[in-house]
């Protein structure tokens, strides 16, 4: 079995990378670019959502999320924990900082980062409940094993499941885009001091800017988004992400994007 890195810490070309993904998932695509930006080959497993997790348990990984690296058998799950172990194997380009001060404040927003990939995904599938057409777009490219009209007519269960774990009520959307400006505030600000929006993105590049071009996929909150250093880094950072979503949200739950 080919080992994962050399002594010189670089990646073993011999060594099989297998990345399951969910389709338009915005940390799927964080590892994706992390594994694109190493140059390191992968496999790409598209799941469908909630199934994914009886196939991720079937392949052995610890926890049922996307995503999850298979690299010749070790299994690495979670995005932060993709970072690391990329960084691991082949140090360059790195994801962090060397410097020790420097990768603390990386860290910090990375964490932020993750947390903050729970509003996207509760608008999505609150939007996807009200409407499905749009699904669509979201998996345009992906090979679910099954023509990707046929997923959107069989999508509802799916959809009403994946809405009910990911807490998408008419309340936490709401909340969700009240605090949205000042989220995406924060976001320029960590830009200004140079954390993050670099020549060379970092972990918390990668994991923030898929969660900002998920929610540009929204017409109803791209506009307060796409001119901001937020969106341009995402923008920048994440050239084809799939999916729009034609406007959804009821007008007073979006009073703060517009001022
Ligand atoms: N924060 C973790 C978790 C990621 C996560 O929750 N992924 C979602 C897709 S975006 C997932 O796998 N959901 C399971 C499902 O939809 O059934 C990470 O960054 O890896």
């Amino acid at each position: 079995m080919a080992v994962a890195s050399s002594r010189r810490g670089q990646y073993d070309p011999r060594v099989t990378a297998t990345l399951y993904v969910i389709p338009a998932s915005h940390p799927s695509k964080t590892a994706e670019l992390m594994l694109e930006r190493k140059g390191i080959p992968y496999k790409r497993r598209d799941l469908v959502p909630v199934i994914s997790k009886g196939v991720l348990r079937a392949a052995r990984f610890p926890g049922v999320t996307v995503p999850a690296l298979n690299l010749d058998g070790r299994r690495i799950q979670g995005s932060r924990e993709i970072a690391r172990e990329l960084d691991r194997i082949q140090p360059e380009p790195p994801l962090f900082p060397a410097d020790s001060g420097k990768r603390a404040a990386v860290e910090e927003v990375e964490a932020w980062g993750d947390v903050f990939q729970q509003k996207p995904r509760r608008l999505i599938w609150w939007a996807l409940k009200r409407d499905r057409a749009p699904m669509a777009g979201y998996l345009q490219g992906a090979r679910l094993g099954m023509p990707v009209g046929l997923a959107v007519k069989t999508g509802a269960p799916i959809v009403a499941l994946s809405a009910r774990f990911n807490g998408s009520t008419d309340e936490n959307v709401r909340d969700d885009l009240a605090s949205l400006p000042a989220d995406l505030d924060q976001i320029d600000r960590w830009i200004s001091e140079g954390v993050i929006g670099g020549e060379e993105p970092n972990a918390a590049d990668l994991q923030l800017a898929p969660s900002i071009r998920l929610l540009m996929s929204f017409d109803d909150v791209r506009p307060a988004i796409e001119s901001r250093p937020a969106g341009q880094l995402a923008s920048r950072l994440v050239s084809d992400f799939p999916g729009r979503t034609p406007p959804v949200f009821p007008g007073e739950w979006l009073a703060g994007l517009r001022t």
